[in-house]
């Protein structure tokens, strides 16, 4: 079905599918994926069954961040190939009823932007004011808050002795959104795109866009606190929305670093106002030690469903969230909780099911509806992440951690993990290019790939397929109440969703060893129905009230009332 109007709501029962373009897919031999590799691959995005795609940055960019740090957001990376190639693909997926969401990094430009090397070393330019400066304190950085890179957050120019600041790679300088022309520039850009067609928009770490002014020091912290959703981001919001947004009707999704919930019902509060929804990242916290990504532990099991229980129920009724475990900045999950290798595809399956049937709308970002493992890299010329690099130098350079301890880290978190190509089949390359591939790829490809998971109706690849279906069948799955059922289990998290005619029960076995829960008696198993599993059926009837599952196991059942 071709798209022919906007529906307001149209993503409140949708799945959407991200896409990294470096690593998807080649038309040629260049190494790295490109818009007609995209286009080529809508079929197989079709068939998947999701709604719409997000596409990270193919703006024209050096790639110090790989299209994060963007240098002109009206054209198009030649690496990627040109606008008509965009233009196919925006025409091509609205032919098949994907729908096109452009991500837009507004919180920062490149360095190499036109903007940042007019100001830069010139204190008239009329873009000097688009970017942050500060004199040095006491010969030094203007204070001492860090890059989320590593090191100070500050740059100095050295053609007027200024700092400006960057709170990711120096080559990303911050804009200045108390000037009021970033501002309209912002929404040139936004206005662009959405004129060209394009159904909505993910907006980059957007709760940073607005500092507190005072650029203090932070005694306690590496300066988040003054700058994480800041004094003037809703106002900012509400600005770019009722000019933009509102106008075109887009869907938009806000990347909100280290963010509370009482924002996050404001930025996606169902006045529409601000956002559609937001992402948030505490979830993907729960392998931190003390916080510190930089280290190695086993995951906080009970945290983790604390965590869940909390935006699910804040957000009910309030707001709008992502539903998400993965995306290019996050280690594949089922490495990451799961079991890569004995219960690969279980505990892939499970992990599915577990966010799928909760409320809000789920992103799965390519690869994972294949079962992509990390690629658990042993040598430290493999990586390519700018994040990944600069840790490496701090870490071994400055603290004194031994190497193969910090390549132990890196296998566990480093934001390359997820973007190694996609596994497409089983040929040289896993099909992704014919030229020498930009990232390794995980050695598993001949057997985890796409051509494989299509022929294997057990494959993760329907399951997830089923999943989005059910998203679209069962009312409960998009508007039911949630509730945590056995937030203290060691090793099921089970939750219900309930409306006025339907009850839906997700149960979930996160560990290698047989599990054993008791259901309330209010759940009348004997009038369950189940609606899917992740082992083969024969021998998994509904059961009742006391359910015993396999390792990894998930059981989705669903009880209607007559
Ligand atoms: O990421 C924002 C962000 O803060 C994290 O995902 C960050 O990369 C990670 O926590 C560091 O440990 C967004 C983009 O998704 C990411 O790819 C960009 O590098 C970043 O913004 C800067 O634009």
């Amino acid at each position: 079905m071709a798209i022919t109007k906007p529906d307001e709501s149209w993503w409140k029962t949708a799945t959407i599918y991200q896409i990294y373009p470096k690593s998807f897919c080649d038309s040629g031999s260049k190494g790295m994926g490109d818009l007609k590799g995209i286009t080529s691959k809508l079929g197989y995005i079709k068939l998947l069954g999701v709604d719409a795609i997000w596409l990270t940055p193919v703006y024209q960019s050096p790639m110090v961040d790989n299209g994060y740090d963007i240098s002109d957001y009206f054209e198009i990376n030649p690496e990627f190939g040109t606008m008509k190639d965009f233009d196919v693909l925006l025409s091509e997926a609205h032919q098949l009823g994907i729908r096109i969401i452009m991500d837009i990094v507004v919180n920062h430009t490149s360095t190499q932007h036109k903007w940042f090397q007019s100001a830069l070393g010139d204190k008239n330019s009329p873009y000097r004011d688009y970017y942050i400066w500060k004199d040095p304190v006491e010969g030094a950085e203007p204070n001492n808050w860090n890059s989320k890179f590593g090191s100070s957050a500050w740059a100095l120019d050295e053609g007027t002795g200024q700092y400006y600041l960057h709170l990711f790679a120096k080559e990303q300088a911050d804009l200045n959104w108390e000037n009021p022309s970033v501002r309209e520039e912002v929404k040139d850009v936004i206005h662009f795109w959405a004129k060209k067609g394009v159904d909505g928009f993910r907006l980059d770490v957007i709760n940073l866009i607005s500092k507190q002014q005072e650029f203090l020091n932070d005694e306690n912290g590496d300066g988040r606190r003054f700058y994480t959703d800041g004094p003037r981001v809703h106002e900012y919001l509400q600005e770019i929305s009722e000019s933009v947004f509102q106008k075109y009707g887009s869907v938009t999704v806000g990347e909100m670093s280290s963010t509370t919930l009482e924002h996050c019902q404001q930025y996606s509060a169902q006045d529409g106002k601000e956002l559609s929804m937001v992402f948030n990242f505490h979830h993907l916290k729960v392998d931190y030690l003390n916080g510190d990504k930089w280290t190695k532990t086993p995951f906080d099991f009970i945290q983790l469903k604390q965590i869940f229980n909390h935006w699910q129920t804040g957000l009910n009724g309030k707001g709008w969230g992502a539903l998400f475990w993965c995306n290019h900045d996050q280690p594949r999950v089922v490495s990451r909780l799961g079991n890569d290798k004995q219960y690969r595809i279980e505990s892939a399956k499970m992990l599915a099911a577990s966010i799928h049937m909760m409320q809000g709308t789920p992103y799965v970002y390519q690869g994972e509806e294949l079962g992509m493992t990390n690629p658990h890299y042993t040598d430290i010329r493999q990586y390519r992440d700018v994040e990944s690099t600069n840790m490496y130098q701090i870490m071994v350079n400055r603290r004194g951690i031994a190497h193969q301890d910090m390549m132990a880290i890196l296998a566990q978190k480093s934001r390359d993990n997820s973007r190694t190509p996609m596994q497409w089949n089983s040929t040289k390359n896993a099909g992704f290019t014919k030229g020498t591939p930009w990232l390794d790829l995980a050695q598993n490809y001949p057997e985890i790939n796409a051509e494989a998971a299509i022929a294997d109706l057990n494959s993760v690849f329907y399951f997830y397929k089923h999943l989005i279906e059910l998203r679209k069948q069962v009312s409960v799955i998009t508007d039911g109440r949630y509730e945590d059922l056995f937030p203290e289990h060691k090793r099921i998290f089970a939750y219900a969703r309930q409306n006025d005619k339907q009850v839906l029960l997700c149960i979930n076995n996160y560990y290698g060893d047989e599990a054993k829960c008791t259901l309330p008696d209010r759940f009348d198993m004997s009038k369950a129905r189940k609606l899917l599993s992740n082992y083969q059926s024969e021998t998994c009837e509904v059961g009742g009230q006391n359910q015993v599952l396999r390792p990894y196991e998930t059981r989705i059942f669903l009880i209607e009332s007559d």
